[in-house]
């Protein structure tokens, strides 16, 4: 365990695991060699969306190129080997989640979508009045908005487990809320505009001993930690594949299948029926019921090659590298005077949310992207974060398996300039 300002930084992996050099990852990726405001790219929001190496857009490449068709419906060769595919993609997505089986994975537009799936679908069969949902205090609001939605259309409540100054939540907070009328808990394995990873096989095993479902917000916590949903034993996990170094427009929502079985489908539409009639139709087997339409057939496939990428080079490794460089940046960032550190949990992955003085953000951002240097600013779609914390928006550098020591230095250069110019 490292130590910042007399304050233990806890590394997301417990395990001693060999971290990796990233230059042999960073000539995978072509856009690092980009050239921005005539300055060698500097990489920094990849909790926004991370870049994509080489094979997966030479897969999208092939795609387009050598089987483009239509899944699940044509007999020609082209729609049977873009079956093959997509259907393989999914088998790996199972295989990288540790799921049962292939049918617990369902396709879906990214994360927003995973979430919203379940808020309509098992929400609105399962969940009633009285009832109540349970959420944290460091959601996005894609794992906010749904739940007020169905709460509001079913007149359930909507509970949030608080958090402490660090971002930690208080689970003696959670587990006075919950009860026999919990209905399901819904909650960000690792939040993204904090870094804190949440106790979630805690907070799983109370939930399920009050009989609650519990779906995970996976989107941060999928880059950066090796998941297995058995092992967690979690109902519900939603991720995007934009996040993982794959397609934008393609994620995945894992259920347990007797949870999904039980579900009515989402969308009605083509894919997701065995058979229509006007008098009645009868829903496809798992996951189809929950595929309605044309599919991201290119998505889905890269990212099955992006499964490939990360899993050739170990969730573990790719978590050592990304622990090291956040101890690294915790301690350069914690220099500069007048920057305070949103975010400061024991058990956090790549994430440096900060505010600088009384230097908005934005300019911030700005006076970065002058040296080349992407990063977010902004709430981050977690406003219920910034209230919180009483601010309005933080600067967020985030960190990705290709970033280097040598680009916290250029941030902490970026950020002297900035000082510079608004002082
Ligand atoms: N966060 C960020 O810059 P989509 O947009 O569906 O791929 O992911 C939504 C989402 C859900 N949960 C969490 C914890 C997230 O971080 C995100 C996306 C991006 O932090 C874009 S707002």
């Amino acid at each position: 365990m490292s130590s910042v300002n007399g304050k233990a930084i806890q590394r997301a992996t417990p395990k001693v695991t060999q971290a990796f050099d990233p230059s042999q990852v960073r000539d995978d990726f072509p856009i690092l060699k980009q050239v921005v405001n005539g300055k060698p790219l500097v990489y920094l929001d990849n909790a926004a969306t991370s870049q994509k190496p080489q094979a997966v857009l030479d897969t999208l490449l092939r795609y387009y190129t050598t089987e483009n068709a239509n899944i699940h419906r044509g007999v020609h060769t082209l729609s049977a080997l873009a079956t093959e595919d997509y259907e393989g993609a999914r088998a790996k997505v199972r295989r990288f989640l540790n799921a049962k089986e292939d049918r617990e994975i369902v396709f879906v537009r990214g994360t927003t979508e995973g979430i919203n799936l379940v808020a309509s679908s098992y929400g609105r069969r399962f969940i009633g009045p009285g009832d109540e949902v349970i959420i944290t205090a460091m959601e996005h609001h894609s794992n906010i908005v749904p739940w007020q939605m169905l709460c509001e259309e079913k007149g359930a409540t909507l509970r949030v487990i608080p958090m402490n100054d660090d971002g930690e939540l208080l689970m003696d907070e959670y587990d006075k809320l919950l009860s026999k009328r919990t209905k399901l808990v819904s909650v960000v394995y690792v939040s993204n505009s904090l870094g804190t990873i949440n106790p979630v096989r805690e907070i799983i095993t109370k939930a399920h001993s009050v009989g609650a479902p519990v779906l995970l917000d996976g989107a941060q916590s999928t880059p950066h930690m090796a998941v297995d949903v058995q092992a967690l034993d979690c109902d519900f996990y939603a991720f995007s594949g934009h996040k993982l170094y794959g397609p934008t427009g393609v994620g995945v929502l894992y259920g347990k299948a007797a949870l999904l079985d039980a579900m009515p489908p989402y969308q009605g539409g083509g894919d997701m029926i065995k058979s229509v009639t006007f008098a009645k139709t009868i829903y496809n087997d798992l996951p189809y019921k929950f595929e309605a339409g044309t599919p991201n057939i290119a998505g889905g496939i890269g990212l099955g090659t992006a499964v490939d990428y990360v899993t050739g080079i170990g969730l573990e490794r790719i978590a050592a590298h990304e622990d090291e460089l956040l101890v690294y940046g915790t301690k350069r960032l914690a220099e500069i005077e007048g920057l305070r550190l949103i975010g400061t949990a024991k058990h956090k992955t790549g994430i440096l949310s900060f505010t600088l003085k009384d230097i908005h953000p934005h300019d911030i951002g700005t006076v970065l992207d002058q040296e080349g240097i992407a990063i977010r600013t902004g709430h981050h779609c977690t406003q219920p974060v910034m209230e919180r914390f009483g601010i309005p928006a933080t600067a967020r550098a985030s960190l990705g398996m290709y970033n280097t020591k040598a680009e916290i230095d250029a941030l902490v250069l970026g950020l002297d300039k900035a000082l510079e110019v608004f002082s």
